[in-house]
């Protein structure tokens, strides 16, 4: 049959990628054909992207796919809540702030304090986290804000180095704490009352909305041509749940497993109740008028500061943490004191330990196998939180992602939770972006996405080894290592 090529660019914490994607007969292909390093700059004091060293690497990695023959379409995602902002003639008005930047030090504090809990939560849905879009506009010196004509997220900033359009797409729009979950539009007197002017913030449009075709600067610099700029969903979370391989419809949750842990379900409506609240629960938009009903939890960043630290070989380091006992000590890895980078990050873990009493973990494997285990209980925490809001018991756990690598980290995540852990597709990022592209441009013929996920990618399930905590669901009998076709 006929096969499509779709280009899915994703920059993500650590690394970004420019990936190849082939759909044929109901089946996705990835090949990443360019990686390069991302994270944040430290400079004068703050943390900055690098953003014109990553739109060159986007451009080589462009001109590899072009090489290869027709691209039908290319679309870009990255993590949430960052932007940059445009002046008037479409100039990048100075840098592009990075979430973890010290320059959000006590900002959400005083937004909360002027605005409201209330009236933020109940208008918006989202999360209170220090770096929500929101509270980085608060940040902004108000000359940079009223010289600036436009804010593009920064998936939607590099869309319109592709091809000019200036539009923020839902997914990630609904990320910055500005926007309404019940109206799908801009929280306009949220937006009012931060003083943020309304004229910023660009039309929204959905996943899968055509852009337009590549500038012909970039074509000439890329070698491309007929290609199509399409929107993916361009929050990496909202294609990470998009790639979450279940058949069902319900009775399952999902952790986008990574440098955080997104742990949470799909629901039809959002939820802003009082419980919601309580548990600080965040009303994302997922695709087809979804909303990802998530937690933010921490993930695989502490142990991949660590490794900085360290520079250990960490094969060996697993196999000693997996051979560690249970029981050991736990903390709570949602403490803001892990947010910053640092290669103090083992010190802030032991820290943690010292200060509730229990026994301070000393030697690498101690320290990685501490941190997972807290972050599997935390995982379970959010689980039986997520069941008591939404009142839909939990029987399955997805786990995609690069963390769902993690053989250690998905055993401890299925003994805590009681719950057999699916775990896969690794690049569930990538595939979500890229069969978003594909379902827009009418390649999947009318497939459903998650089964073209399915019949893609190879998952492994993880049962609690305690057996199973609750009554399993008839015919979800499945073992461990048994790969799922
Ligand atoms: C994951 C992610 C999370 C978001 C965090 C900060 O990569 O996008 O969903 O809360 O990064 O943007």
């Amino acid at each position: 049959g006929a096969s499509t090529r779709h280009v899915a660019i994703d920059l993500g914490a650590s690394s970004g990628r420019v990936a190849l994607g082939t759909v044929s007969g109901g089946r996705l292909e990835v090949e990443v054909l360019h990686r390069f390093p991302n994270g944040g700059v430290p400079v004068s004091g703050g943390l900055q992207w690098d953003i014109l060293g990553l739109w060159r690497e986007v451009l080589h990695g462009l001109t590899l796919a072009g090489q290869r023959g027709v691209v039908a379409s290319v679309g870009v995602n990255s993590w949430a809540v960052d932007y940059g902002l445009l002046d008037a003639h479409g100039e990048l008005l100075g840098g592009v702030h990075h979430y973890r930047s010290p320059r959000l030090d006590g900002v959400m504090e005083r937004v909360r304090a002027d605005l409201g809990d209330d009236s933020i939560y109940s208008t918006t849905g989202i999360q209170f986290l220090p770096f929500n879009t929101l509270y980085q506009l608060a940040a902004e010196r108000p000359e940079r804000l009223a010289e600036a004509e436009v804010l593009l997220m920064v998936p939607d900033l590099l869309h319109f180095w592709l091809c000019g359009a200036k539009a923020t797409e839902r997914t990630n729009a609904s990320t910055t704490g500005l926007y309404d979950p019940r109206t799908g539009d801009w929280a306009w007197a949220l937006v009012d009352a931060a003083g943020i002017p309304r004229a910023l913030l660009p039309r929204i449009v959905e996943p899968g909305t055509d852009l337009g075709e590549l500038r012909p600067d970039v074509v000439r610099e890329t070698g491309l041509t007929g290609t199509r700029v399409i929107a993916p969903a361009t929050h990496d979370t909202a294609s990470a749940v998009a790639a979450v391989p279940a058949r069902e419809e319900g009775g399952w949750a999902y952790v986008s497993s990574g440098t955080w842990s997104l742990v949470g379900v799909e629901s039809p409506r959002p939820v802003l109740t009082d419980a919601a609240r309580n548990m600080n629960l965040t009303n994302e938009a997922g695709l087809g008028g979804t909303t990802r009903l998530l937690k933010n939890v921490m993930g695989l960043w502490i142990v991949q500061e660590c490794r900085r630290a360290w520079n250990a070989d960490f094969a060996a380091l697993y196999a000693d943490a997996a051979a560690l006992p249970t029981g050991g000590p736990v903390f709570d890895p949602d403490d803001a004191r892990f947010l910053a980078p640092g290669t103090d990050m083992p010190a802030r873990v032991q820290a943690a330990c010292r200060e509730t009493g229990q026994p301070v973990p000393q030697t690498p494997p101690e320290i990685v196998r501490c941190v997972l285990d807290s972050l599997a209980r935390r995982i379970a925490d959010v689980l039986d939180g997520l069941e008591a809001v939404t009142g839909t018991p939990i029987d399955t756990l997805y786990v995609v992602g690069g963390g769902s690598q993690g053989d250690l980290l998905n055993r401890l995540t299925a003994d805590a939770t009681g719950r057999p852990v699916i775990a896969g597709p690794v690049e569930a990022t990538l595939i979500g972006n890229l069969l978003v592209q594909a379902q827009a441009g009418g390649h999947l013929g009318g497939a459903r996405l998650r089964d073209v996920v399915r019949a893609s990618s190879e998952l492994q399930t993880f049962t609690p080894s305690s057996g199973p905590a609750r009554a399993p669901r008839a015919g979800k009998g499945q073992t461990v290592g048994e790969v799922i076709p």
